[in-house]
């Protein structure tokens, strides 16, 4: 269930409720790939750092270590220990962008795992099966996420077929729920809009799949290397005919100010790699701008990374603490890394949903939108 309780100008304050518990949107879902977040962090972690919803990956838990012993360890909220909402991503993106050798026909795409290279064959339907097995509160469409550049042409082929798997998608979704000893029977489906930068191509589709009465919807495809500026006019063209009373999600995005940016053109959800995979590269998130903690400059800094922060690193470990585990490549510099730049994110949305409650959003955004991008 979505309810919208508040908008400004486009931009939309809500209320989500799934099988495991509501969730406020605007909303940053943490990217938990493989049942665990990259840095040595677990769902104990994650209620400490203010998440709400985890992410995790069909693609990956299928191949490792399979989806029947999660089902078997009890379903995916069970084996990693995390009670609150889980959306699952369909596979539709890794399998492009992480398997080697991949054949995409009508039925479904075949793939060498990244693993061990292995031939894997998964379709709609083995998709939604996954996504069953791990008894995620959220499942995504099998969707096919085409590169960037990419050709009118093939970008049409793609995305009609995208639709046609949606479709299928669908079927098997509402078959599998239906069954007597299913994991998470109140499971979602989420369709995924796909048109590469072909505007016509995005609206035609959006239209398409927004008759087919999913849960909620995403626009999928972009932050695949087109400019940011052709990302917000995609958003701007399909925006309008996303279903006004269902949630909205702009997939692997992206930076504050692309956060910031989205939600002013309607959308309420987003996830991405980039706050673990820059703190990791020691790149941290601040209310004044990014710092990379490895920087001599550091050295004797008593301050905390974020004197506005109040995170459990914040509120405990100087700058000057983190640049040394960062320059002996101790764990722990990733491990605080992580939870810190976890938290920004979550605290971003958090500020986004209190700035719409007081119907601020405008000012809010005039005033992060750019400063949050700059380098300290
Ligand atoms: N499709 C799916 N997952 C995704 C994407 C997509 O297009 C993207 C694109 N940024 C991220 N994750 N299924
Ligand atoms: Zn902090």
């Amino acid at each position: 269930m979505f309810e919208v309780i508040k908008t400004e100008g486009r931009a939309r304050r809500g209320v989500f409720t799934c099988a495991h518990g509501t969730v406020q949107t605007p909303v940053f879902m943490n990217v938990g790939t493989q049942a665990a977040i990259k840095g040595a962090v677990s769902a104990l972690d994650l209620k400490e750092i203010g998440c709400q919803v985890e992410l995790s990956n069909t693609y990956h838990l299928h191949l490792r270590p399979g989806d029947q012993v999660v089902r078997q360890m009890g379903g995916l909220h069970r084996f990693m220990r995390w009670d609150g909402p889980i959306l699952t991503d369909s596979g539709g993106f890794q399998v492009f962008s992480l398997s080697g050798l991949r054949k995409i026909k009508e039925e479904g795409v075949t793939f060498a795992s990244h693993i061990d290279g292995r031939r894997v064959f998964m379709g709609p339907e083995e998709s939604m099966q996954i996504q069953s097995n791990l008894g995620s509160d959220i499942a995504m469409a099998f969707d096919e996420c085409v590169e960037n550049p990419a050709t009118y042409e093939y970008a049409k082929a793609s995305c009609e077929r995208t639709l046609r798997w949606l479709e299928r998608c669908k079927v098997e979704h509402d078959r599998l729920n239906a069954l007597p000893d299913t994991v998470n029977p109140d499971q979602m489906l989420f369709g995924i809009n796909q048109g590469a930068t072909f505007a016509d191509l995005r609206v035609w589709h959006m239209k398409e799949i927004a008759k087919l009465d999913c849960d909620g919807y995403a626009i999928g495809g972009l932050a695949v290397g087109e400019p940011t500026q052709m990302m917000y006019d995609i958003i701007d063209a399909v925006e309008p005919y996303m279903p006004a009373d269902k949630p909205r999600y702009l997939m692997g995005v992206g930076t504050p100010s692309n956060i910031i940016e989205a939600v002013a053109r309607g959308v309420d959800f987003f996830d991405c790699v980039m706050p673990a995979r820059n703190a990791r590269h020691a790149k941290l998130f601040t209310w004044s701008g990014t710092r990379n903690m490895r920087n001599e400059k550091y050295k004797l800094d008593e301050a905390p990374i974020d004197p506005e922060c109040d995170c459990p690193v914040c509120r405990n470990f100087s700058r000057g603490y983190l640049r040394h585990l960062f320059v002996a490549d101790e764990m722990l510099a990733m491990r605080l890394a992580v939870l810190h730049n976890l938290y920004f994110y979550n605290q971003l949305t958090r500020r986004i949903r209190e700035a719409l409650d007081v119907g601020d959003f405008a000012l809010f955004r005039q005033e992060y939108s750019e400063k949050l991008a700059a380098r300290l």
